[in-house]
Formats: C-alpha cells, sequence, structure tokens
C-alpha cells in the first residue's frame, strides 16, 4: 500500500472526508497535503488522542527518541511523554528564533536534565534559521542505539520541519514532508532514511488538550502564534492595573510588581488602571507569586513576575494557567 509522502496516511481513492484520500494512486500526496502545501487550506485530522498514544507506546524500548519541544510552548509537564517510555531521550528545544537572542542557553538545558533521568543531552535549534544542526546531527549520532531513531513531542512542536531541514543541508534528497501551524498535520509515522547508518521516523505529535491553541479558529491561531522574535514587554506596575491580552485573557496585577510580558508581537495588549468588565466566559485563577517565577496561560504565552506578590488571571475555562519556576 502506498502512504502519503507528506503525512503518512494510506492512500485510497474511496472516501473523499477520510485521511489519505487522493483521485489517483500514483499521486505522492493525499488530497489534504496536496491542499495545505498549495492553497494553504487545511482539513482537521478527526482522530483521538488514544491513537497518537498507542502508536508511541509500540516504540522499541532500545531505540534513541528525539523528544522536540518547542520552546515558546514548553509543555507543563514532559512527563506526560517521558514516562510512556524507558528509551534514551535527546531533548531538542526548537523554534530558538522565537525568544530574545540574549536567552541564557545553558540554565534552559540544564533546567531539563534535571528533569528526568532518560534526558542523555540537550541541543537547542532553530529549524527556520538553521541554527545548531551540526550539534544536532553529532548528538543524534553519538547517542542512537540502533538505524532507526524516533522523533516525538507534542503536535505543532516542530518536528516534521527539523526533519525537512536535515533533509535539505545533509541529504540530496527533497525535504517534502507537509508542515503547518494548525494542530496534527503529520497523521502516521513517517520513515525517512537520511543515510546508511541512520533512518529518522516523523510520529504524529500528541495534543495538548488544555492549551488554548486547540480551541481556536485559524484566524485567530495566526494573531496568537508567534513568526517573529517576541518582543518582551516590561511593565512596571506602581497602581492596581488590568491588562487585556488581546481578546483572550486579562492580567490584573492589584499591587506593586514587575512583569514582562512574553507574548506574540502581534497580540493586541491594553492596559487599564481601572477595571473594565471581565468578559463572562471567562475564568479566574488567582496566584501567590513568590518572585522571579513565570505565569503561564497555556498556548497564549507567559508573563514573568518579578517580585512576591498578587496576580490574577482571567481566560477561557478550557485553557490551563499555571506557576513554573522562571525559566528565561
Ligand atoms: N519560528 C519558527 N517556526 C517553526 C520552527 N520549526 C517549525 N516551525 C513552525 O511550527 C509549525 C509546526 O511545525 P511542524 O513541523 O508542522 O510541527 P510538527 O511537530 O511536525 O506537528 P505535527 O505533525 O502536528 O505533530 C509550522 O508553522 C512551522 O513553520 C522554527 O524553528 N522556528
Ligand atoms: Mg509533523
Amino acid at each position: 500500500m502506498n502512504s502519503c509522502h507528506g503525512c503518512g496516511a494510506i492512500l485510497q481513492t474511496d472516501e473523499k472526508e477520510k485521511e489519505g484520500y487522493t483521485t489517483s494512486l500514483e499521486n505522492r500526496f493525499c488530497e489534504r497535503c496536496f491542499r495545505i502545501k498549495n492553497y494553504n487550506e487545511y482539513q482537521k485530522s478527526t482522530k483521538g488522542k488514544e491513537v497518537f498514544l498507542e502508536n508511541l507506546k509500540t516504540i522499541e524500548p532500545s531505540h534513541l527518541m528525539v523528544l522536540v519541544v518547542d520552546l515558546f510552548q514548553i509543555p507543563k509537564n514532559l512527563e506526560e511523554i517521558t514516562t510512556l517510555f524507558s528509551n534514551p531521550i535527546l531533548l531538542v528545544l526548537t523554534k530558538r528564533d522565537l525568544l530574545p537572542v540574549s536567552l541564557y542557553e545553558e540554565k534552559l538545558k540544564n533546567y531539563f536534565l534535571e528533569e528526568s533521568k532518560q534526558i542523555v543531552d540537550t541541543v537547542i535549534i532553530s529549524s527556520s534559521r538553521n541554527y545548531h544542526f551540526d550539534e544536532l546531527m553529532e548528538k543524534i549520532r553519538k547517542y542512537q542505539t540502533s538505524k532507526e531513531v524516533y522523533v516525538i513531542g507534542y503536535t505543532n512542536a516542530g518536528k516534521s520541519s527539523m526533519i525537512n531541514r536535515i533533509l535539505l543541508d545533509y541529504t540530496q534528497k527533497i525535504p517534502e514532508i507537509t508542515t503547518s501551524m494548525l494542530p496534527r498535520t503529520t497523521l502516521e509515522n513517517l520513515e525517512i532514511e537520511i543515510d546508511s547508518h541512520f533512518t529518522l521516523i516523523d510520529t504524529p505529535g500528541l495534543l495538548d488538550e488544555k492549551s488554548l491553541l486547540v480551541h481556536l479558529e485559524e484566524k485567530d491561531l495566526k494573531k496568537v502564534m508567534p513568526k517573529k522574535m517576541i518582543r518582551p514587554l516590561s511593565y512596571q506596575v506602581k497602581e492596581p492595573q488590568w491588562i487585556y491580552l488581546d481578546r483572550y485573557g486579562v492580567v490584573e496585577c492589584p499591587e506593586e510588581n514587575d512583569l514582562i510580558f512574553y507574548f506574540s508581537n502581534t497580540l493586541e495588549m491594553t492596559r487599564y488602571r481601572k477595571n473594565k468588565e471581565i468578559p463572562k466566559d471567562f475564568v479566574k485563577h488567582s496566584f501567590s507569586m513568590q518572585g522571579r517565577e513565570d505565569v503561564v496561560i497555556d498556548g497564549l504565552g507567559f508573563i514573568k513576575v518579578m517580585r512576591p506578590g498578587n496576580l490574577i488571571i482571567y481566560t477561557y475555562p478550557e485553557v490551563d494557567v499555571y506557576v513554573r519556576k522562571s525559566l528565561i
């Protein structure tokens, strides 16, 4: 059976609405990939989270796993993925280009190395800027335990983009895996032979159901997901303030503090010294901050809170809001 070279789905000519549909089994790509690549038109995958989890659980424990994490969307709990296996993990933190140049990379790497014993090493890369790919290739070769190396992670992390970049720069092959800003682009495992010593296996990403991104329409996604380097916004708060994060959330800072906002530059942020109406469908989260901590609004971005004090966040009920040790 032929598979689509873009997303891995098995090609079929019978059911238009189902994955892998194409007009001819001779085609390299399914209709969905053809539309994403040529018209930027996207058709949502109908598969549930369980199918993707089951797929990951079938990987043999001997292979090296390359766990790809989006630096701007660092998962709350990497253990949701790492505890699924006992395999050695090379952690790849990608989309470096989205964060400020001044980022202290060593601090970030150590933070994750301390998180899990399975993580044998960490690399910080950017697929769009071709950043640290020699180091990535060197480390994959160093830690691989068999020819097959699995590339895993959450949906949208940048797994397929990373493999396309490797294909472009280290092989004569055409980088043709489908990538998109929408969740669930890769649908089945895709085996990509890089050379006679190693094959990368791209896998469909896991869905973070508590992320705002999963609940947004395409036009909102474009606004919320950064495409350019984020300009952090520093606010010195002297008296109570309400900061509206476009129409996705409200930050209430009731007392003096120094806040640094890390959100897409395309988000419209407005500051008020008096409380305006909080949208009725928002839920309130109150935090007592210790200082030098981040408040993360899953999928939207985070606020670095420099000093101890209270902070209140209002956002949609489906979205997780939590505090972590400051990462930047
Ligand atoms: N700025 C920036 N964007 C990136 C980078 N790598 C990937 N992206 C973007 O992130 C989005 C998701 O990339 P994909 O490679 O499709 O992500 P994936 O992990 O394969 O996603 P699934 O197939 O759904 O699991 C796309 O819009 C990419 O253009 C990067 O290094 N920098
Ligand atoms: Mg993919």
